[in-house]
């Protein structure tokens, strides 16, 4: 699989991998380890996030997931997370690829799948659609699945003891919604998604990434 990614990676283009899951299943703990990893084997890389990463995507960030008197409709929730995306693709992504940078992103497009998608219940077509408009063919070279049930993710992101986010306080059911579309997604492009099975301790965790990113460059 890993094999395949190599193929589809244009050369000098750089590589984009992101990483996805529910809330609490470790993706910034695992992207923390593969910046260590990453610095250890004197590779350059740059990290960054989805909403966010820039300026004005990073404003657009706490709009999206501050509490507010009335409800932000699935609608503007959407757009706002694309409008967040077109800024971070047009500053961050597309000038790193070009300089044939390796990109570790903290949630991209399948998290709108996920979440505006299957936990809300937005038409599919509807996120395909901005998809398209905003992205082109960009697309990740490799995306890492952090997958585990939904109440062991929120039994962890309690434990950071950060106050949760507007997001953040949807119920359960939502959480296993996106947990399923995530799986889908996966399941539909092998060669693109790597799935870790979260549920395991941090060792094997680590380990099945290093794995990954040892396979990709060699
Ligand atoms: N969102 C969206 O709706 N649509 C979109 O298109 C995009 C995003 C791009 C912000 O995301 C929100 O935006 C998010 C989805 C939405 N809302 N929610 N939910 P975020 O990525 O900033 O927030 P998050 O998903 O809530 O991430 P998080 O809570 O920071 O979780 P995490 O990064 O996956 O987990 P962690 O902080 O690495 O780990 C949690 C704890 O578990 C920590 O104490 C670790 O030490 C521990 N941990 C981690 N792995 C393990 C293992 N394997 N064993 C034991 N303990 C572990």
């Amino acid at each position: 699989m890993v094999a395949s990614i190599k193929q589809n990676k244009q050369k000098n283009k750089g590589l984009f991998i992101t990483i996805e899951g529910i809330e609490g299943v470790g993706k910034s703990t695992a992207i923390g380890f593969l910046q260590a990893y990453l610095q250890e084997k004197g590779k350059s890389f740059l990290v960054t996030r989805e909403p966010g990463g820039t300026e004005i995507a990073e404003a657009i960030r706490k709009l999206l997931l501050a509490h507010y008197n009335e409800t932000m409709t699935q609608e503007a929730e959407l757009l706002l997370m694309f409008a967040s995306r077109a800024q971070h693709i047009a500053q961050v992504i597309k000038p790193a690829l070009k300089d044939n940078k390796l990109i570790l992103c903290d949630r991209f497009t399948d998290a709108s799948f996920a979440y505006q998608g299957a936990g809300r219940g937005m038409p599919e077509a509807f996120i395909a659609a901005l998809e398209k408009w905003v992205q082109g063919d960009l697309k990740p070279n490799l995306t890492i699945l952090l997958d585990a049930p939904a109440k062991l993710g929120a039994q962890r992101a309690k434990h950071r003891g950060v106050s949760a986010d507007r997001i953040e306080l949807e119920q359960i059911q939502f959480f296993e919604r996106a947990r399923g579309c995530y799986l889908v997604r996966a399941k539909a492009e092998p060669d693109r998604f790597q799935v870790i099975d979260a549920t395991q301790s941090l060792v094997q965790v680590k380990t099945k990434l290093t794995e990954i990113i040892d396979s990709l460059l060699q």
